[in-house]
């Protein structure tokens, strides 16, 4: 049992070797994701909310993540990974699907046989291989965060139902493509088209689940920071997370950056799919929230992240070295897209606020870093509070906002250390 969401306990070494082994037997997952335990033994966190008990299992190409549930596999980033870097590695990356048929089998997705379909409100309806995609549009790369719209649902009081997730379903990665404006406008859109929708590969496997299927306004879809991503980081998506193709809509929820793209169609209209309506709206107030327990009266589709920040650099309940030394606080911010004008930081629960110093400009879609040095005082515990500002004035409220489908949590979060 780990507790407080950390890594640091469990034998590094043993997760190499545990690595190293499942590639092997990466042939043998054809048909259906399968997962194994972490060097064949449970291990397990705990979240830090009531029932945050899961097993630490690690699935193809994956080191050992928090799951949540095992079909579809939806798997958290351990906490203690951000502290590796500004880019989540693409072992870590967490992991969400919704149909019981997901991830779609490999056998479907080889790059050779792969093609993408634009169709619909369009003049010349197209289908792209990979390959013709990589050759006819220009290639483009991105540093931008990935973030679950559920992403520290598990926190939200009064509690909700949905994924009882941590702080863990998100991370920023490189990613590269062509842009999804290059590839409509080859298809010239007619001047009636509206939306644009996008279906992965992966099916209900259950009559009566709706297909995930995502819209995007025209002048969304068109934005040139929005991609056809092949690759993360320098590689081939991981399975788990699109391969070969996905959306990439930067300053956006996760939900829109649909995973194992194939069709791409142009509508007159507002879709109405499940997964735009009812499913992740939030409701139609500046700050999506109501009074906790009530229902809104108008929802609207979740769009952009709100401003976050976190510390990496120590997690909650840790203790510090002896007294006297100083040390540096770090961690990251990031928004929807404007970009982090600056951080502060509290060390004294939210009496006293420092403004820290910002890492290298990634771009505005990133993980800014933040550091801050400081000097514990020799005894007691200290509360270390984040709020970050973005470049519109947008920052963190002191106290958490509750909406009932518990998406966009940015509460300014409290860490304390004990000395
Ligand atoms: N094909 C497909 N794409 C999908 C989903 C899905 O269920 N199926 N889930 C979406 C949601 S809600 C999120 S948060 C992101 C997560 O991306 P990741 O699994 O690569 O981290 O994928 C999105 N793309
Ligand atoms: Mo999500």
């Amino acid at each position: 049992m780990i507790r407080g969401e950390d890594l640091q306990g469990l034998d590094r070494r043993r997760f190499l070797t545990a690595a190293a082994t499942g590639m092997a037997g990466w042939a043998a997952f054809g048909g259906g994701v399968r997962a194994e335990t972490a060097g064949g033994t449970l291990d397990t966190v705990r979240l830090p909310f009531e029932n945050g008990e899961r097993p630490l299992v690690r699935y193809p190409q994956k080191r050992p993540l928090i799951r949540h549930t095992a079909r579809p596999p939806q798997l958290e980033t351990p906490f203690s990974v951000f502290r590796e870097g500004l880019l989540t590695p693409n072992d870590a990356f967490f992991v969400r699907y919704h149909l019981a048929g997901s991830p779609p089998p490999k056998s479907i997705l080889d790059p050779e046989t792969f093609r993408l379909q634009v169709r619909g409100s369009v003049q010349a309806p197209q289908t792209w291989s990979l390959a013709e995609l990589q050759r006819r549009f220009e290639p483009v790369e991105v540093v931008a965060v990935n973030q679950c719209s559920g992403n520290s649902r598990g926190f939200f009081q009064p509690r909700v139902p949905g994924g009882q997730s941590g702080n863990g379903n998100m991370g920023c990665a490189r990613w590269r493509g062509v842009r999804l404006a290059d590839v409509l406008k080859a298809a010239h859109l007619l001047p009636q088209s509206k939306q644009v929708l996008f279906d992965g590969l992966d099916r209900p496997l259950v009559a009566g689940v709706p297909d995930f299927v995502k819209a995007l306004e025209v002048d969304q879809a068109l934005d040139p920071d929005v991609l056809l991503a092949w690759e993360m980081n320098g590689e081939p998506l991981p399975w788990l997370n699109g391969y070969p193709l996905r959306l990439v809509v930067p300053g956006h929820f996760g939900t829109y950056w649909v995973k194992h793209l194939h069709s791409i169609q142009v509508v007159d209209a507002t879709f109405a799919g499940f997964w735009m309506n009812p499913a992740y709206r939030i409701p139609d107030d500046p700050c999506a929230h109501v009074a906790p327990g009530t229902t809104p009266k108008r929802t609207v589709p979740i769009e952009r992240f709100n401003v976050r920040s976190f510390l990496t650099s120590h997690l909650d309940g840790e203790r510090l070295p002896p007294a006297g030394q100083g040390l540096t606080l770090r961690g990251i911010a990031f928004d929807g897209g404007s970009g982090i004008r600056d951080v502060t930081v509290s060390t004294d629960g939210g009496r006293n606020w420092t403004t820290a110093e910002l890492g290298p400009d990634p771009g505005r879609y990133a993980f800014r870093e933040w550091s801050l040095a400081w000097r514990p005082p020799s005894s007691g515990t200290a509360e270390v509070l984040v709020r970050a500002t973005n470049r519109l004035g947008q920052s963190q409220p002191l106290d958490p906002l509750w909406n009932p489908a518990g998406y966009m949590r940015n509460v300014v979060e409290r860490t304390v250390l004990s000395l």
